[in-house]
C-alpha cells in the first residue's frame, strides 16, 4: 500500500473488551486450544488469538484452521500472531505483532485493507512512534503491557509504571488492550486508566472451568465500565 491509500483506509473495527489469547501449554495442546477457545468464545470472550512461539508453520495452519472452524460460527475473530502468511491461508480476521516481528506497514501490505493489524506497545515511545498518519493508518488497535508482572512470558518487557500505562492510553489513537497478569480483581483499574478492554492468556487458559472464568471477567468488565459510565 502506498501511503496516501493507507492514510485513507478506515480502520477495522475490533471489539477488544475481552481479548483471549491461546496458551499451548496451559490449554493442554491443540485440542485444548480449541476447545478453550470455543467454551470461552461462547461465553462472550470478544477475540481470540492464536499465539505459539515454539510451533511450526503446518501445526500453527492447522490449529488455525480448527480455530476458525469453531469461532467463525460465533461470529468471533480469530487473530493470528505474527505469522501474515497462516493468516491469509485460513482467512483469519488479522494479525497481531510485536515490536521486533515484521513491521505494521510490511504486514499492512501482505494483509491488504479490511484485516485487522494489532501491535504490541511496551512504553510511552512506542505509542508516540504510532502517531504520525501513515503509521497509525496501518494498525487497527495496539496492545499496552505488561500491565502486570506476568509468568507466561518470560521475555516480557519491564511491566509499565501506572503514570506511563495511563498516558499511553491518552495518547493512542486506536482502541488499546492492557495485557499482563490480568486476572480476577484486577480488571477495573486498567479501564479506569482508559484500557477499552483486557487480553488475558492464564486467567483463562488452563481453568478449570473457562466458561466461569470467561462470565467472571465479563462481569468484572461491566461492572467497570458502569463505574466509568461508559456502558
Ligand atoms: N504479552 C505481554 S504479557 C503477555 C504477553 C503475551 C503474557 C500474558 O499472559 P498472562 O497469563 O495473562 O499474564
Ligand atoms: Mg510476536
Amino acid at each position: 500500500m502506498t501511503g496516501a491509500e493507507t492514510t485513507l483506509r478506515a480502520r477495522n473495527p475490533i471489539d477488544v473488551s475481552l481479548y483471549l489469547v491461546l496458551d499451548p501449554e496451559l490449554c493442554g495442546g491443540e485440542a485444548g486450544m480449541v476447545a478453550t477457545a470455543q467454551a470461552a468464545a461462547a461465553a462472550g470472550a470478544t477475540v481470540v488469538q492464536l499465539r505459539a512461539p515454539q510451533w511450526k508453520k503446518g501445526q500453527w495452519l492447522r490449529c488455525a484452521q480448527a480455530l476458525q472452524t469453531v469461532l467463525h460460527p460465533l461470529g468471533v475473530p480469530l487473530i493470528i500472531n505474527d505469522h501474515a502468511d497462516v493468516a491469509l491461508a485460513v482467512d483469519a480476521a488479522g494479525v497481531h505483532v510485536g515490536q521486533s516481528d515484521l513491521p505494521v506497514a510490511a504486514v499492512r501490505a501482505l494483509l491488504g485493507p479490511h484485516k485487522i493489524v494489532g501491535l504490541s506497545t511496551n512504553n510511552l515511545d512506542n505509542v508516540a512512534a504510532l502517531l504520525t498518519p501513515e503509521v497509525a493508518a496501518c494498525i487497527d488497535y495496539i496492545g499496552v503491557g505488561p500491565v502486570y508482572p506476568t509468568t507466561t512470558k518470560l521475555d516480557a518487557s519491564p511491566v509499565i509504571a501506572p503514570a506511563e500505562m495511563q498516558a499511553m492510553f491518552a495518547a493512542c489513537p486506536m482502541p488499546a488492550v492492557a495485557i499482563g497478569g490480568i486476572k480476577t480483581g484486577r480488571v477495573a483499574p486498567l479501564l479506569a486508566a482508559g484500557a477499552n478492554g483486557v487480553a488475558v492468556i492464564s486467567a483463562i487458559c488452563g481453568q478449570p472451568d473457562v466458561t466461569q472464568a470467561t462470565h467472571t471477567l465479563l462481569a468484572e468488565i461491566k461492572a467497570a465500565r458502569a463505574e466509568r459510565s461508559d456502558n
